[in-house]
C-alpha cells in the first residue's frame, strides 16, 4: 500500500473514534496522587497551615502565625485570576473572623457563602470551638459569626471541620481522653438546623492522634492527618491517611497510608512531617487537587499540593496519550509518527512496516 494512502486512512480512523470517544467514556476512580511541591506565593517563615480550597479553586484559605494579623494566628486568604494563575498576595480578612485569639482550620463550604474554623476567642464550651462566619454572597465580607452549639462543641478542643456540599454533615476532630484527637461527625436535617451530637467516627480512630478530617464532595472518601504507626516517616510523625467506603449508608475502612492508596503515590515523605489534608471538590476528576501542609521545622510549615492523575484503565482504539479520550491530540502524536521518514530513520520506535 502506498504511504499516502495508509496516512489518509489513518487520519479516517482517528477522526472515527473522535466522533465515537463519547461511547467509551467511564466513572473512573482509580489513579494516583503526583506532581507533588508547595503551593507558590503563600508561604511564610511562620507556620502556614490548614489550607481550604473554594469549588471553584480561585480562594483558598489557611491559617497562619505570620504578623500582621489581629493577634495570636489568624485564618488568611488568598485569590487568583483562574486556575493554574498564581496566587496573590495573601491577605487577612480582619474581624469577625479573626479575632486576638486562636483562629485555625478554616474549610470553605461548597457555595462559599460560610466559612467554618475553630477559634479559641471564648464565650463557648471551653478550650477550642467551631464557629461559621456567612456573607450573602461571594462578592461581599463574611459579616456573622456563629459557634455551632452544644452538639459539636464541648468543654473539649474542638478543631478542623469539614463540611459535604450540602453541609448537613460535618465531621471534625475533637482531643478528649487518652486516644488524642478523634475524628468525629454530626449531622443535621436543615442548614438553618443545630447539629446533634457529635460522635466518633467509627473504624477511621487510632490511640494516636487523629484529625483534620477532609470529605470529599460524594461523601465516600475521608482523608485525615495521623500519627498512627506504620507510617513512612520517622516514628510518630503525622502522615495523611485516607478511609472510604462504597456508600454513605457504610462505616468507613480502616484507613490506609495514603502513599498505598489508588495506584500508589509519594504524597508522604521519609523525613518531613505531612499533615492537614484538603480534598478538592473535583476530586476524584482527572487533574483534581489535594493540597496539605509540610512540617519545615519546629516554627515553619508550608503549603503543599499534589494532583490527581487518572490513567485509562481502558483500551479506546485511538486513544494514544492514555487520557481516556481520542481527540486532537491524539490525531497530532498519530500525523507526528507518520511524518517519521521510515527510510532514513528506521531505528525509529514509531517506524512499523507498511
Ligand atoms: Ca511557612
Ligand atoms: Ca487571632
Ligand atoms: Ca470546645
Ligand atoms: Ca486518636
Amino acid at each position: 500500500m502506498k504511504a499516502h494512502q495508509n496516512k489518509w486512512i489513518t487520519i479516517f480512523a482517528v477522526g472515527l473514534a473522535v466522533l465515537l470517544s463519547g461511547v467509551v467514556q467511564a466513572d473512573l476512580r482509580q489513579g494516583y496522587f503526583t506532581d507533588v511541591k508547595p503551593v507558590p506565593g503563600l508561604d511564610s517563615p511562620y507556620q502556614d497551615r490548614g489550607p481550604s480550597i473554594s469549588a471553584d479553586g480561585l480562594t483558598i484559605y489557611f491559617c497562619s502565625g505570620r504578623d500582621g494579623g489581629e493577634g495570636d494566628w489568624d485564618i488568611w486568604m488568598s485569590t487568583r485570576r483562574a486556575v493554574g494563575a498564581s496566587w496573590g498576595a495573601p491577605i487577612n480578612p480582619g474581624p469577625p473572623i479573626n479575632s486576638p485569639a486562636w483562629e485555625a482550620s478554616p474549610h470553605i463550604s461548597a457555595d462559599g457563602l460560610r466559612l467554618y474554623f475553630q477559634s479559641w476567642r471564648g464565650g463557648g464550651y471551653g478550650q477550642g470551638d467551631i464557629y461559621v462566619a456567612e456573607r450573602a454572597s461571594t462578592s461581599v465580607p463574611f459579616v456573622e459569626v456563629h459557634n455551632l452549639g452544644s452538639g459539636v462543641n464541648s468543654p473539649a478542643n474542638e478543631y478542623t471541620p469539614s463540611v459535604s456540599p450540602d453541609e448537613l454533615t460535618l465531621y471534625l476532630s475533637r482531643g478528649e481522653g487518652a486516644d488524642g484527637f478523634d475524628v468525629y461527625v454530626a449531622t443535621r436535617s436543615l442548614t438553618r438546623a443545630p447539629f446533634d451530637s457529635a460522635r466518633r467516627v467509627a473504624n477511621v480512630n487510632s490511640s494516636a492522634n487523629d484529625k483534620y478530617p477532609s470529605i470529599s464532595s460524594d461523601g465516600l472518601t475521608l482523608f485525615l492527618d495521623s500519627h498512627r504507626l506504620p507510617n513512612t516517616g520517622p516514628s510518630g510523625y503525622e502522615e495523611l491517611w485516607v478511609a472510604t467506603r462504597s456508600s454513605c449508608c457504610e462505616h468507613f475502612s480502616t484507613p490506609v497510608n495514603l502513599n498505598d492508596f489508588g495506584l500508589g503515590s509519594s504524597v508522604n515523605g521519609p523525613t518531613a512531617v505531612e499533615f492537614a489534608p484538603c480534598i478538592s471538590r473535583d476530586w476524584p476528576a482527572n487533574g483534581s487537587k489535594l493540597y496539605f501542609a509540610v512540617g519545615i521545622s519546629e516554627s515553619d510549615s508550608d503549603l503543599y499540593e499534589a494532583t490527581w492523575v487518572v490513567p485509562c484503565p481502558y483500551y479506546v482504539a485511538g486513544d494514544l496519550n492514555d487520557d481516556c479520550r481520542v481527540d486532537f491530540l491524539d490525531v497530532a502524536s498519530f500525523a507526528a509518527n507518520w511524518l517519521i521518514d521510515c527510510n532514513t530513520t528506521p531505528e525509529d520506535a514509531a517506524c512499523v512496516p507498511k
